[in-house]
């Protein structure tokens, strides 16, 4: 298991789609990858589990409030991860 930061460059669509939030009870995580898309080519995974979203900590958001901070990222946006090998 390790912490990784994934910087995705060029704007939406990213490419990804999420799954969980607190309001689920489950974390937020990476559910689908769209193989030629900036979150392909930055290294995102599936599985892989959010920890924050442009330096804000998002382990206790909605899956509403993760894909608003998301969609309000402009030409970068910035994930670190907790991925589980
Ligand atoms: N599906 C969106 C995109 O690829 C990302 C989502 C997590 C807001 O831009």
């Amino acid at each position: 298991e390790e912490e990784v930061k994934v910087t995705l460059a060029g704007g939406a669509p990213w490419g990804f789609r999420l799954q969980g939030g607190a309001e689920q009870k489950k974390p937020l995580q990476v559910s689908k990858i769209r193989r030629r898309s900036q979150a392909g080519r930055a290294g995102l995974r599936e599985r892989d589990q959010l920890l924050a979203i442009n330096g804000v900590s998002c382990t206790n958001f909605s899956h509403a409030s993760a894909m608003t901070l998301i969609d309000a990222s402009g030409h970068q946006l910035v994930l670190t991860v907790r991925r589980i090998a």
